[in-house]
């Protein structure tokens, strides 16, 4: 257990284990206390099911985080996901003010995949979201979030390592100190990250799985936020979030389309960052 208190902000979705529903108990199996601050509450995620019913929770933030003001209430780290257009400002004053000396932003661009924005998310989110990766300690975009982020044109395939490194470049511009790149393949049989922190990039691989399953860049980001505070290096807590994914892809049976059993992941993932 480790005294330091993290503070996740992203959405619910009441069905469809992704965002909150998988930072709160992935966080809480690394041993670290994890508090949330809802940006919305959705009936379901919006990728793959049809309609979903949608609550923005913009008007909270500023009550709330007066609120943790007047209790002296602070944190060691944040911890962004899926958050909405209106909400990048007040979640930029939730992180000055109630943080904690020596506090760390781990900012998960979620906005696209495979190419896309996600549904209701307009072309000018980006722009936005790039102003959230400005002064935080690690960003972990996708390969699409990564290409908008800085006003590219998704490449999904087909590249070179000297395309990798110069999309860290420009991500590094943004004002990101570590930059954790999600979704890199340079053989067709294997899929990894690459883990920046300014000065040199070094990757992690895996057998690329058959199955590509939603919710995993949630588990990803959530297992890698708990290990960094466990005191995992960049690289490390990298490796050990691919490693968990890719138990949680292995354990989800072909007919549960909407996410991945990450719940099995669980008692190995406390075991590695046990002590
Ligand atoms: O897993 C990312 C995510 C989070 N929250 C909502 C989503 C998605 C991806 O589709 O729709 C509401």
């Amino acid at each position: 257990m480790t005294e330091k208190r993290l503070l996740t902000i992203q959405d619910i979705s009441c069905v469809g284990q992704c965002s909150l529903t998988v930072a709160l108990p992935v966080i809480s199996a690394c041993g670290v206390e994890c508090a949330i601050l809802p940006s919305a509450v959705l009936s379901n995620h919006t990728g793959g099911f049809p309609s979903w019913t949608f609550r923005d929770l913009t008007d909270e933030l500023a009550k709330i985080e007066a609120k943790w003001r007047e209790l002296g209430i602070g944190f060691d780290a944040f911890y962004t996901g899926y958050v909405c257009q209106a909400q990048i400002d007040p979640i930029l004053s939730i992180m000055r003010t109630c943080a904690n000396p020596g506090a760390i932003r781990v900012v998960d661009p979620v906005m696209a995949d495979n190419g896309k924005l996600y549904p209701g998310f307009e072309a000018d989110f980006p722009a936005q979201m790039a102003r959230l990766c400005e002064g935080a300690d690690y960003i972990l975009p996708n390969l699409t979030e990564a290409a908008f982020l800085v006003g590219w044109k998704p490449v999904l395939d087909g590249y070179a390592p000297d395309y990798i490194e110069a999309l860290i470049g420009k991500l590094h511009q943004l004002g990101a100190k570590h930059v954790v790149l999600t979704g890199v393949s340079f053989e067709s049989g294997l899929l990894g990250t690459a883990v920046s922190d300014g000065e040199s990039i070094a990757y992690d691989f895996n057998p690329r799985l058959a199955r590509v399953s939603h919710g995993t860049g949630d588990v990803f980001a959530s297992v890698f936020a708990g290990a960094i505070l466990r005191g995992q290096s960049p690289l490390e807590a990298a490796a050990l979030a691919a490693d968990m994914v890719c138990a949680s892809i292995q354990a989800t049976p072909d007919s549960h389309w909407y996410g991945v059993a990450f719940e099995q992941m669980i008692p190995e993932l406390a075991q590695r960052l046990k002590g």
